[in-house]
């Protein structure tokens, strides 16, 4: 069943070719049973209009490790075929259109790839993006193939109660032998990697909706049946998604039913299948006591996601896999803007441009930490990539996040109208059909009456984007000038190579006074009538100056507001500029932005001053100016909890060569003590303001409450003292009415040490032994726990993969103990003795044989190993040709062999 294919074979995006044969509908039924399933595939094929040449001739289906039963082509058994591990080729085809009978089995207990049809916890649940379809039964398995689809399903009623598929459910019955069906069809054209089934004992939250036209609308999420009070705030988030997409884009619910699923054993997040979102459990179940306010952002962010896909994926979806970021980066970009309107909703405007800066610098902050480090290793890929060996190492931060940029700045260039304008006319072009990035963005130059040629490099470059400013004033002549050049850092050889020239670059930008006010801005030959106090330059050229008139004093630039384009910005800022704009910028993003900038260059400094092994020491205006912050009751509490939050190891090293995580731990560590110790006061007397009365509730207020009272508990825990520290958390833990606080209290008591958590941890197994998602936290947080100088996590993590509650085979705890270890405890995992490093290769052999999805993104924890000192490198090296010289899967190989590349 797994691809044990010697060589690696690229995919390249220039041989796209028509498909050569069309299926104008199918008909599907299936026999479900654990051991072997029998799928009964109808399908009316024809030649496509014009198709000619030796690729018209036979016709060539998809199929992975599927056994044929039977095949008939226009009710008369057809002898004229071959079947291989690829699929089906079925020769002297009688005409141009006629009707295709397979019969094919497949088995799904033994599927432990998570990919086709598969059985967890005794139900059958599918998945086929991006090439699981095949794996279900024959096809033309590519997504510029669409058709219709009805669906017949039979088990045993006892075992398989439920039976859903997607679409609208025309019919079920009785059947002989207990068994019993459910038909269903599917009135809309879709993709393969579109369809769903899902069979077994589970049990629905329901609600009626009215939609706009007035048409009424059963929502349903279905769930194992002691998870039901669990699904109140996913139906909630769906409730919201659907109106949000009716009011801001005119996008409504186009199925009579729109069902939600969920499942404990899944590679990712979620899936939208039409009409029929298949999600992991993570993103459905929540309640106060087993999720946080951050599963609860998830839970909302991720059923909006998929629900927007429906028109952003579904309705129009991709011509083929390089085109990924037509559907994800544009549904990213609208689940973000979902989530930020949502939690602005209700506010007074400056409250709610808070939350939505908050909301934005999360984003940016995923953004910068792990997409930019991918796009400066070996997997960097442009937005729309060029080639690959397999397309699920595709589905990328590139691919996801920074295609996401790439569609908010069309936003930020023509504004939310401008926007819109040019979503409609995608879907007035498009519905129904399979397109390419190149298509949205025509869309959007047509509705904008912009020529956007220059813009299409967004989508065929890699590297990160660096612009670089330099400012003069002339205080005779009342000017400023901007200077932005642009250019790409040190990139890889085939990153390079897709650098053809200057992007279009939207680049926002303010002037600040010496009173920390806004100056008004006019460009020399502007045409504005008013003088707003941020304007969108647009940076075509390699470089350019924009010079500023009547400008009445020297100002202090702010760059790049709302972090208004994916790229880094060189300016030399000074500390005190930088403490400055952390005090006073009215662009919520910049201002925390500053503060990260300071942060970032003194712990790099720490960091140089830690590998030569000097002592460490600290600037007091450092730790004054997070005072100052932290103190401001005119700012967020969510804001201020992201303004405290240091950049993390992981970003820290990505800016340095020969990077040493050790000492990147050390300087980060050494600035946090020193806050924590120099912020005392201000840090207890935060923790008490932000205490939340009254019940639970995720809302954005309550939540911004709660992470900065959080924060600071978390700083508190490193004082040189921690006793007052100790006490406190141990109280909130055990008063703690919801999982946010207590778990950053346990938290807490590990930071301070593990002695002090026993108690604490051994009580959080009891309460949540028999609740998955929960106990999945109590492993993660073992997992990235700091650890006492000298000791070492590793030991704990393996004892704990022994622990009777830990699978490899639940991709869910998987994550939550090697993944958190290998990718989110730098410190311990970079041990110098290369523990780590064999403890990642022994995880990734064993997961590849049985998941090759989840093994290829552990695979890729060690991509960066060109980064770091000379010791770990070879370290990292030896564990690499270890994994490249035991893989089976086309998946993992493909990430090793570019990593050693
Ligand atoms: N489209 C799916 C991801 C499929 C991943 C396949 N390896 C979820 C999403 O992006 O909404
Ligand atoms: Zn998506």
């Amino acid at each position: 069943m797994l691809d044990i294919s010697a060589a690696s074979v690229a995919v390249r995006r220039l041989d796209y070719a028509p498909p050569a044969f069309l299926i104008d509908e199918v008909q599907l039924e299936f026999d479900l049973a654990p051991t072997k399933t029998t799928v009964t595939n109808t399908m009316r094929i024809r030649r496509a209009p014009g198709a000619a040449g030796a690729a018209a001739r036979d016709l060539v289906l998809h199929g992975d490790d599927l056994d044929l039963v039977s095949i008939a082509i226009d009710g008369r058994p057809w002898t004229a075929y071959t079947a291989n591990d690829d699929g089906l080729t079925v020769s002297a085809l009688p005409s141009d259109a006629f009707t295709l009978k397979l019969v094919n089995t497949n088995r799904p207990a033994a599927n432990t790839s998570l990919s086709g049809l598969y059985v967890s916890n005794r139900n059958f649940f599918t998945q086929c993006e991006a090439e699981g379809f095949r794996r279900i039964t024959y096809f033309l398995d590519r997504p510029d193939v669409m058709t219709t689809y009805t669906v017949t399903l039979r088990a045993a009623r006892d075992d398989y109660p439920v039976l859903l598929a997607n679409g609208n459910l025309v019919e079920t019955g009785e059947l002989p032998d207990g068994r019993h069906f459910a038909k269903w069809h599917d009135p809309f054209v879709k993709p393969s990697y579109l369809f769903a089934l899902v069979a077994g004992k589970l049990a629905a939250r329901e609600k009626r909706i009215r939609i706009r036209s007035g048409e009424e609308k059963l929502l349903q999420v279905w769930v194992e049946p002691h998870d039901l009070p669990k699904t109140e705030y996913a139906m909630d988030s769906l409730v919201h998604s659907i109106e949000w997409d009716e009011e801001r884009f005119g996008l409504p619910l186009d199925l009579e039913r729109f069902m939600i699923v969920a499942v404990s054993d899944f590679n990712m997040g979620a899936m939208e299948n039409k009409g029929l979102n298949i999600f992991n459990t993570k993103y459905v179940l929540a309640d106060a006591q087993t999720a946080t306010d951050f599963d609860f952002a998830g839970i909302e962010a991720v059923v909006g996601h998929e629900y927007f896909h429906n028109w952003t994926g579904n309705r129009v979806t991709c011509r083929d896999w390089f085109q990924l970021s037509l559907k994800e980066g544009l549904t990213v970009f609208r689940d973000q803007e979902f989530s930020a309107d949502m939690a602005a909703k209700g506010l007074s405007p400056e409250a709610a441009a808070a939350a939505r800066a908050a909301r934005r610098i999360d984003d940016v902050r995923g953004l910068r930490q792990n997409q930019f480090a991918e796009d400066a290793g070996p997997m960097a890929h442009p937005v729309r990539p060029d080639s690959y060996v397999e397309i699920n190492n595709f589905y990328t931060m590139t691919v996801y996040e920074k295609g996401a940029e790439v569609v908010r700045m069309y936003q930020t260039l023509f504004g939310r109208d401008g926007f819109r304008k040019g979503m409609d006319l995608y879907f007035k072009r498009h519905d129904g059909h399979a397109v390419t990035c190149d298509d949205f963005r025509a869309a959007m130059a047509d509705a904008n009456g912009r020529d956007l040629a220059q813009f299409e490099r967004w989508y065929s470059q890699a590297g990160t984007p660096r612009v670089a400013v330099t400012t003069r004033y002339d205080a005779a002549a009342r000017t400023y000038d901007v200077t932005l050049s642009q250019g790409y850092g040190p990139s890889s050889a085939a990153a390079k190579a897709t650098q053809t020239g200057p992007l279009l670059i939207p680049f926002a930008i303010g002037l600040v006074g010496a009173d920390g006010r806004d100056l008004p801005l006019k460009l020399e030959g502007g045409t504005r009538a008013d003088a707003p106090t941020t304007l969108v330059l647009e940076l075509t050229e390699t470089e350019q100056t924009f010079r500023f008139v009547d400008v009445a004093e020297a100002p202090l630039p702010s760059l790049l507001r709302d972090f208004s384009a994916p790229v880094i910005v060189h300016y030399d800022y000074t500390d005190a500029e930088l403490t400055f704009l952390f005090a006073h910028d009215r662009d919520a993003f910049n201002r925390w932005e500053a503060g990260q900038r300071l942060a970032t260059r003194a712990l790099l400094g720490l960091t140089a001053a830690a590998s030569r092994g000097e002592a460490l020491t600290i600037d007091p205006a450092i730790v004054a100016a997070f005072g100052r912050v932290l103190r401001d009751e005119s700012l967020a509490p969510a804001f201020r909890e992201l303004a405290l939050t240091l950049p993390s190891e992981r970003y820290l090293s990505e800016q340095i060569d020969d990077a040493d995580p050790a000492a990147v731990h050390a300087a980060r560590q050494f600035l946090r003590r020193a806050l924590a110790n120099g912020l005392r006061d201000d840090l207890f007397a935060a923790y008490d303001q932000n205490r939340v009365e009254g019940p639970y509730a995720p809302s954005a207020i309550d939540s911004g409450h709660r992470g900065l009272k959080n924060v600071a508990l978390n700083y508190l825990a490193d004082l040189d003292d921690p006793s007052d520290t100790a006490a406190l958390a141990r109280a909130q833990y055990d008063t703690a009415d919801n999982m946010t606080d207590r778990s950053a209290a346990l938290a807490a008591l590990l930071q301070i040490g593990k002695p002090h958590a026993t108690a604490a941890l051994d009580d959080f197994y009891r309460r949540f032994e028999h609740d998955a998602l929960a106990l999945d936290k109590w492993f993660a947080m073992q997992a990235v726990r700091r650890g006492a100088p000298g000791e070492r996590v590793l030991d704990d993590v393996r004892a704990l993969m022994a622990h009777p509650a830990f699978s490899l085979k639940n991709p869910n705890r998987a994550r939550s103990l090697i993944f958190q270890f290998c990718m989110g405890n730098a410190a311990q995992f970079h041990a110098a003795d290369g523990s780590g490093y064999a403890f990642w290769a022994d995880q990734v052999l064993a997961l590849d044989a049985m998941n090759p999805q989840v093994a290829s993104r552990l695979a890729r924890a060690l991509e960066r190993w060109r980064k770091f000192t000379p010791g770990l490198r070879d370290a990292m090296r030896a564990a690499l040709e270890r994994v490249a010289a035991g893989v089976q899967s086309k998946d993992v190989r493909e990430v090793v062999e570019k990593a050693l590349a």
